[in-house]
């Protein structure tokens, strides 16, 4: 397990929230251990209830010394029972039990008694719930909670719960902030995959089970991933990840026909690229008999689809569909489609509007294996922006959520910001779309509108860095994202405690430290970057650090109009671009007024005068200066708060992080003073306050 030649804390950063540290409570230890001397795994074993069995096995091991017996069947007075449905009466009883879980990734742990002896049922429908009960099991022990009267019956609220990676061969990663590719060196998949296998494991044990290998934006080399050159690679990865329950996915280039089957057009209604794509399709299928589909991105910042032939997106991912269907493969198509080459001097054209205006007359024209992706915001990732109205929009459609747990725009793991709870925000957002309770949760998992298909997919974090993610606090986001993706009902507070204590252990004072960074990182961000909602304010092409202007008179539609009076966007429909009347009433009304748009959006969908007062009470330009300026501060407390806790965690992973906060502390100075300085020279107001403003 984990990485070879690495020294104990080297391992510990590696390990992640798998670490299975040795249980310090006396009692406690005891307590499991009269639970671990044997595992029964009746069998047949498949190779994801091997990988159950082989980390459970690990776990007890790593966190009591001593490894359980494996048997075919239970002997000891006390012991754990893995397996699935229909492999010993026991676990039948026990899938069947109150509060049966449906398949195919439901699962309980269950403590039952039965003739004098005592069973821990770790049991799912399928091989893939049982490697989440096993995982769940360990998380409880972790966590240092009792397993004397378990009663667990879980099912996942999502059926694909993704991860996207945006790696490309040359083994750089597009948006990655935490090494290289752990997939690809020098346009070769990587033959070595002992890192891609300890990913699937984190992966599997937050419940994710399918994987978008390369990049959306698909180059020369990845256009080749579906090619003879490249399948044999492909499956060979794809079996890496099989071995824990997750499905391998591929972003395909949607001019493949042309690029690798030499057809002179790409055009979906074309016969020929039909029979192309059926062909390539019955290729992928030959390597990987459970392909999971294709992810695209078609039509959108200069990738190729079918606007070029005068077609829609619905033509487009529909051949893709025909193809795959067959053999059960879905497309899962982006709606992250707008025009990109904007002249700045248009105030009519809103990028906002673009995915509405594209995809909501299409509604209903997509194969029932066709899943829209919607990314959460209409923009891109903000630290701030409200829901896309997309959601709601689209009753006779599957749809994903799209989430990016990259740090693109929120500090690229040099800062801290724990996106779980911005995350919650999108997912209890209510749209109204059938009335009250229709959330974007309930959208996204299909359940609203009744749809086969639905989830939600996220672009991943990780690179080579022996950490995976850079910051160590930026596994939390992995963590949370996978957490969430199971049970969007789980709370911020919950992942975090969980996650820290499986991190660094459950010291209540390490607990309650790291939980408060965590939890008040992204506000704590949002406060010193771009206020009220507005966004943007980055320096071009990698989108790290302050330049309030740096895409203001740019092609990508992204502005903020300050002038000397005022900044915003007005996206009203009475006199700006129209915006708010994509979303349903009341929160079209709601945005609609100055009254009650809440502060934090305020100038995303209003140009107001730098005196307006917010509902908070203070203008908006004195809310600019107090934001940056608490914000700085509560940065530069992160670091003291952090350094409280030398001893209580080793030392690499202490100053690792000590190290990323200092930088964050003074990047956020940088941060408020180039903030705090552009808006008092641009307005000409003081502030009240009279602190130091450049
Ligand atoms: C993969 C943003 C990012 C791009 C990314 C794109 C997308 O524009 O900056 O790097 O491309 O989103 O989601 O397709």
């Amino acid at each position: 397990m984990g990485e070879r030649s690495m020294n104990r804390q080297q391992e510990s950063a590696y390990a992640g929230w798998l670490r299975y540290a040795p249980v310090t409570d006396t009692k406690l230890a005891e307590a499991y251990r009269s639970w671990g001397s044997e595992l029964a795994v009746p069998g047949p074993l498949t190779e994801v209830l091997q990988a159950a069995a082989a980390e459970l096995t690990e776990g007890f091991r790593s966190m009591l010394g001593r490894r359980p017996v494996r048997r075919s069947e239970a002997t000891q007075p006390q012991a754990i029972l893995l397996g699935v449905r229909g492999q010993s009466a026991e676990i039948d009883q026990a899938l069947s039990g109150k509060a049966a879980v449906p398949a195919p990734d439901g699962y309980v742990i269950r403590t039952v008694a039965a003739e004098g002896c005592r069973r821990i049922v770790v049991a799912g429908e399928s091989d893939k719930g049982a490697l989440y009960a096993a995982f769940h099991l360990l998380r409880l022990m972790q966590n240092g909670e009792t397993l004397e009267e378990l009663d667990i019956a879980e099912a996942p609220a999502n059926g694909l719960r993704m991860m996207n990676q945006w790696d490309n061969m040359d083994g750089s990663i597009e948006r990655g902030y935490a090494g290289k590719s752990i997939f690809y060196a020098d346009h070769e998949m990587v033959k070595d995959t002992f890192r891609v296998r300890d990913y699937a494991r984190l992966l599997a044990s937050v419940g994710i089970n399918a994987i978008s290998i390369n990049n959306v934006n698909v180059h020369h080399y990845e256009t080749m991933l579906i090619s003879e050159k490249y399948l044999p690679d492909v499956a060979r990865i794809a079996g890496v990840f099989r071995a824990f329950g997750i499905v391998t996915y591929l972003s395909i280039n949607y001019a493949s026909p042309i690029q690798l089957g030499g057809l002179a057009t790409a055009d979906p209604l074309d016969e020929e690229v039909k029979a192309w794509w059926q062909e390539k399709a019955e290729a992928i299928y030959r390597h990987i008999p459970d392909f999971g589909g294709f992810l695209v991105k078609a039509d959108s910042e200069f990738r190729p689809g079918p606007f070029t032939y005068g077609r829609d997106h619905a033509d487009g991912a529909n051949v893709l569909a025909d193809a795959l269907q067959p053999y059960g493969g879905i497309v899962i198509w982006r709606c992250f489609v707008y025009d990109c080459l904007q002249d700045w001097r248009d105030r009519k054209t809103d990028r906002a509007r673009a995915a509405y205006d594209h995809f909501t007359p299409l509604d209903g024209r997509f194969r029932d294996n066709v899943i829209l992706q919607i990314k959460n915001g209409p923009m891109d990732f903000q630290v701030r922006e409200p829901v896309s109205p997309l959601f709601g929009a689209l009753p006779n459609t599957n749809q994903v959520l799209e989430l990016q747990v990259t740090q693109e725009y929120t500090g690229q793991q040099k800062h801290v910001c724990f996106l779980v709870p911005q995350w919650k925000e999108v997912l209890e957002f209510d749209t109204y779309a059938r009335g009250e309770g229709s959330t974007v949760a309930e959208i996204a998992s299909g359940k609203l509108f009744g749809r086969r298909l639905g989830g939600i997919a996220a672009v991943s974090n990780i690179g080579d860095d022996l950490n995976w993610t850079g910051h160590i606090l930026a596994q939390a986001n992995l963590y949370g994202y996978g957490r969430l993706t199971w049970n969007p009902g789980l709370s911020s507070e919950q992942i975090v405690q969980e996650w820290v204590s499986m991190t660094f252990g459950c010291d209540p004072q390490l607990v309650s430290a790291i939980s408060r960074i965590l939890l008040d990182s992204w506000e704590v961000y949002e406060s010193y970057t771009a206020p009220l909602g507005v966004g943007w304010m980055v320096n071009p092409n990698h989108h790290y650090g302050p330049n309030v202007d740096g895409y203001e008179y740019s092609k990508w539609g992204t502005y903020h109009f300050a002038d000397l009076r005022g900044i915003g966007v007005d996206r009203t429909v009475q006199s700006g671009t129209g915006y708010t009347a994509q979303y349903q009433a009341p929160n079209a009304g709601m945005y609609e007024s100055l009254e009650t748009c809440p502060d934090e959006l305020l100038l995303f969908f209003h140009h107001v005068p730098y005196t307006h007062k917010l509902q908070s009470g203070k203008t908006v330009i004195q809310h600019i200066y107090d934001t940056h300026f608490e914000g700085a501060a509560r940065a530069e407390q992160f670091v003291s708060d952090w350094s409280a806790l030398e001893g209580r965690i080793e030392t690499d992973r202490f100053s690792q992080v000590l190290a990323r906060l200092q930088d964050q502390a003074d990047h956020a100075k940088e941060w408020r003073d180039q903030i705090n300085t552009y808006f008092f020279r641009k307005s000409g107001i003081a502030d009240e306050r009279g602190r130091e403003i450049y």
